[in-house]
């Protein structure tokens, strides 16, 4: 059970920082450009930063404009004490992919998408990121289902493979992350749900050996998944069983079951959830980067502010690594932990690693008491272990 409760670091969007904060019926609030943003983030624990192509130069700019802008970003990050940790192709906001991007039903269209995804994995290696992260926020459809779904996401996965292998043959040493969420900007899209749909499509399309650990996913907790009004904590779960989870998520502040709201870490949020995001993946010794894709909010509007949003959101996660360190050193935690997570006892242990299932069945078979003796068993250890874990949230724990 590790006990390390310190991510490796972390990491923000720079589309979040320099984000005007405009909606669908208002205008930009906030006007802080991307050097500047640099200047605010240096000055905080958050030592990493990630951009779409089109964060920095126009979908169409020429080779010269795009070559001078990298040069320039590296030099400021670098100035600023910051990293370039992921690149990502924006294949959602060009109105060229509005029907989708790789998995569109029109062939130009599709190629589009892979020659800017190609592109971003060239300007990936160029920035020295350590992943490249596929968002398809246009692969879906807005209600008409005008392809046959299982086409549209084996076009997807198609794309992708095209771009995951062009870096390869590049000798590239990028990482791959898919980043699922089930709508918006579509209204449908692709995935049949979030993280574990992801993985499973990425285990189907990419099942030769040669993309063994290259294609993974990167989860938005928890706004990605209760936007949905589904469990984050059972996702995360799932996706390290299967060995499935990117080296980094997302994070951020979401209320449950409103698009994807990207508040900051905390707001909206159910604590009990967080802090058990941060156990989950504390407990299995995780060493990943925690990267904040959320923005200030929009009644937030000078430099400082951001300034302020950003200290908030590493002492957001800070606060549940407290929790989480004072959670593993909590005896009692270690009593309930000891009678809900026992060692698989022999009878059913070594079922199916015997030679024959059978044989063993019949010997439980056997030696079983009835199911008014399971029953006996003491299961308000459960409620207690609830009770215990919040009072070590919120601090009253005796
Ligand atoms: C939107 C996504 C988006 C991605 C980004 C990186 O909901 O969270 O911000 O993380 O485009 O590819
Ligand atoms: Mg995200």
């Amino acid at each position: 059970m590790g006990k390390s409760v310190t991510p490796a670091g972390f990491s923000i969007g720079g589309w979040c920082g320099i984000n005007p904060g405009g909606d669908p019926f208002g205008e930009a609030v906030r006007n802080i450009g991307t050097d500047e943003f640099l200047d605010v983030l240096g000055k905080t624990a958050i030592k990493r930063v990630s951009f779409h192509d089109r964060d920095l130069w126009p979908d169409d700019a020429a080779p010269g404009l795009v070559t001078e802008v990298i040069g320039h970003t590296k030099q400021h990050c670098s100035k600023a004490g910051l990293e370039i940790y992921n690149f990502t192709s924006n294949n959602f906001s060009n109105p060229c992919f509005r029907s989708g991007a790789f998995s569109s039903p029109f062939p130009q269209v599709r190629a589009a998408a892979i020659v800017k995804g190609c592109n971003a994995v060239d300007h990936a290696n160029e920035f020295g990121a350590k992943h490249v992260i596929w968002w398809g926020g246009r692969e879906g459809s807005d209600g008409a289902y005008e392809q046959d779904p299982g086409l549209g996401l084996a076009r997807y996965m198609q794309g992708l493979k095209i771009c995951v292998r062009y870096g390869v043959e590049k000798g590239y040493k990028l990482i791959h992350t898919v980043e699922p969420k089930v709508y918006e900007p579509r209204l449908l899209a692709l995935y049949a749900g979030t993280g574990a749909s992801a993985a499973s499509a990425i285990r189907h399309h990419f099942s030769e050996p040669a993309f063994a650990g290259k294609v993974l996913v990167n989860p938005e907790y928890p706004q990605h998944v209760m936007m949905l009004n589904l469990d984050p904590v059972f996702e995360l779960g799932q996706l390290m069983e299967e060995g499935m989870l990117a080296p980094f998520i997302h994070f951020g502040g979401q209320i449950a079951g409103r698009m994807d709201c990207d508040l900051p870490p905390g707001f909206g949020s159910n604590v009990y959830t967080d802090f058990m995001i941060v156990l989950t993946l504390n407990r299995r010794g995780w060493k990943g980067v925690v990267e904040f894709d959320c923005r200030p909010p929009r009644t937030t509007t000078s430099v400082q502010g951001l300034s302020g949003f950003l200290n908030a959101a590493v002492g957001y996660w800070r606060m549940l690594e407290d929790k989480v360190a004072a959670y593993f050193a909590d005896a009692k935690i270690a009593e309930l932990e000891g009678a809900l997570m026992a060692a698989e006892d022999s009878t059913v242990g070594g079922l199916l690693t015997a030679s024959s299932v059978t044989k063993g069945v019949g010997q439980l078979r056997a030696n079983f008491k009835g199911f008014a003796a399971a029953a006996e068993v003491n299961t308000d250890v459960i409620e207690a272990y609830q009770r215990r874990v919040m009072s070590i949230i919120t601090g009253t724990a005796k």
